[in-house]
């Protein structure tokens, strides 16, 4: 027997209208993609950031690195979509908008019909020169480490690396869903990474609703209105099929 829905957050998004979605790792931990953070299963417990999320890791190691994204590439392709990012498809046909900015690469909010998704670290779908701005270009068949077709550099995914400025325009517009938004949900996500985990604080700045949905608290859980704490697989899709019984 499921534990009945919370009536206060279902009435909160019944009566929203533009809804933004935070997402990090954990949104997509169902789908069987490594978290970063988790203890023990999490990717930055057994891999170093400064080897695997920088760019000086890449331009030291382009081949492990590449490699390790080869790897999370193949697992990304395998995964399917979980009742998380369905929920949230679900949820976009009946507000007036719905904006996904998530931290994740593996476009699986894409796969499961979201429309306005802005990936703030770049996305496991292409890969850009390592040592110039050429590309972006389609994933390079293979495995091993592939060279930029113009100027012969190891090529490196088109994600985001600690200390790498993000893309301004995507920035602007995820500030800008934010400041607009009558509710936020901050969903799998630690909150830790700058500049994603500003945007619950400019949307509760500017009088949204922040829901948290996260199996532990974060630092952004003391500033939520409303909190589901566990999977968000599992706790999200009952909370919209409560709102809108289709
Ligand atoms: C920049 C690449 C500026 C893609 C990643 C000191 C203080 C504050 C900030 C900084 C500082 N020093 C440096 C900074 C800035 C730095 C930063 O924030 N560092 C932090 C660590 C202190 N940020 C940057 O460097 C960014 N760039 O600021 O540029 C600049 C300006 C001018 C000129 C140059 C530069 C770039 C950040 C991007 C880094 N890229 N990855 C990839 O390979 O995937 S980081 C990595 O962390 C991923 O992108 C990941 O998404 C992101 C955040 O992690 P989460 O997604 O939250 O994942 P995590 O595992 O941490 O948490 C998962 C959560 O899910 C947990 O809470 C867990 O409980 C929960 N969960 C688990 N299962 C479930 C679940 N929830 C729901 N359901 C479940 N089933």
């Amino acid at each position: 027997m499921s534990d009945p829905v919370d009536e206060r957050l279902v009435d909160t998004l019944r009566s929203a209208r533009n809804v933004v979605a935070l997402t990090g790792a954990g949104v997509s931990a169902e789908s069987g993609i490594a978290t970063f953070r988790d203890d023990e299963t999490g990717l930055w417990s057994r891999f170093s950031i400064e080897e695997f999320g920088s760019p000086e890791g890449f331009a030291r190691q382009p081949g492990r690195v590449w490699e390790w994204y080869v790897e999370r590439r193949d697992a990304m392709l395998r995964a399917r979509p979980n009742p998380a990012h369905l929920a949230l498809a679900r949820l976009e046909r009946h507000v007036a908008s719905l904006t996904v900015i998530t931290q994740n690469i593996d476009g699986l909010h894409q796969r499961a019909g979201s429309t306005r998704v802005l990936e703030l670290h770049g996305s496991i779908r292409t890969v850009r020169c390592g040592a110039a701005d050429h590309g972006p270009f389609a994933w390079p068949e293979g495995r091993a480490l592939a060279h930029c077709p113009v100027c012969g550099a190891p090529l490196r995914p088109n994600v985001v690396w600690f200390g790498e400025r993000l893309d301004s325009g995507r920035i602007q517009a995820a500030d800008r869903a934010a400041q607009e938004c009558d509710v936020l949900l901050a969903i799998g996500t630690s909150g830790l990474v700058a500049p994603a985990a500003t945007f619950p604080m400019t949307a509760r700045a500017h009088g949204a609703r922040l829901v948290d949905i996260n199996p532990v608290a974060t630092p952004l859980s003391r500033h939520a209105r409303h909190v589901l704490r566990g999977p968000a697989g599992e706790l999200l899709p009952p909370v919209v099929a409560a709102a809108w019984p289709d």
